[in-house]
């Protein structure tokens, strides 16, 4: 499986990009719903992290399998694949972080998500009417959009730490760099939980803490077309289960 996936535009539906969703398919479930989303024509890509925190991890499968719904692996996918190739992780972290649900399941079950993460793509792009929309979990570590398809694709030498800047990096928020990626109309990123979406030049923040225990956060879902997203729940956000 490729580390970087390339996606024609949908001239049947429309196509949306959903942040860090960490075992809340039913929240997620219930978003797709308030934006009318059809399975049939529509299709989701999310900026990964599917797993841990929430009590919905062991679904990850399942939408994994749903013909309309990608998803780019994120560092919490990447945890589980470290344990089960048995490359060094930091225990204490990982369960801190939602992953004691991974550890809990047989090695047989283990080994079932690390394959289906280890096939998630680091990157992906969908043309859209508008222009090419990028999406990496947590940022775009090189110049541009190009130099990044390059080198996942293995046509340049791989630089390291590249992988690990694509899935932890929290660098352009902090600096807020607004420099942007200037091949790309827009680059949808997760991995860092803001009140808010943030947009850094034509990066778009958008993991709004959906996945949130106490219910303070929601799911902004950003319609790849035209960039427009969902507006904030004006009640008060439902506490799930
Ligand atoms: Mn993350």
């Amino acid at each position: 499986m490729s580390k970087f996936e390339h996606f024609d535009a949908n001239p049947d539906g429309r196509d949306f990009a959903v942040g860090d969703i960490h075992g809340h398919f039913s929240r997620l479930q219930r978003v797709l719903d308030e934006a009318g989303f059809d399975p049939v024509v529509d299709r989701l890509f999310s900026v990964g992290d599917l797993v841990d925190r929430g009590p919905e991890s062991e679904l990850a499968l399942d939408w994994l399998a749903r013909p309309w719904f990608f998803a780019i692996q994120g560092n919490h996918e990447f945890l589980a694949i470290q344990h089960v190739q048995h490359r060094p992780l930091d225990y204490r972290m990982y369960k801190a972080s939602g992953g004691a649900w991974f550890l809990e399941l047989k090695p047989d079950a283990q080994a079932l998500f690390a394959a289906q993460f280890a096939r998630m793509p680091l990157a992906l792009e969908v043309e859209t009417a508008c222009g090419l929309i990028g999406l990496v979990h947590a940022d775009c570590p090189l110049p541009t959009w190009d130099l990044l398809r390059t080198t996942l694709l293995g046509h340049m030498p791989e630089q390291s730490g590249l992988e690990e800047f694509c899935q932890w990096s929290r660098k352009r928020l902090q600096l807020q760099d607004m420099s942007g990626i200037p091949d790309l109309r827009a680059l949808i990123v997760g991995h860092t939980p803001l009140p808010e979406p943030q947009t850094l030049g034509n990066v778009l923040h958008i993991d709004t803490g959906g996945w949130r225990s106490n219910g303070s956060g929601y799911f902004t879902l950003v319609d790849l077309a035209t960039l427009e997203m969902n507006s904030p729940p004006t009640s008060a956000p439902d506490t799930g289960v």
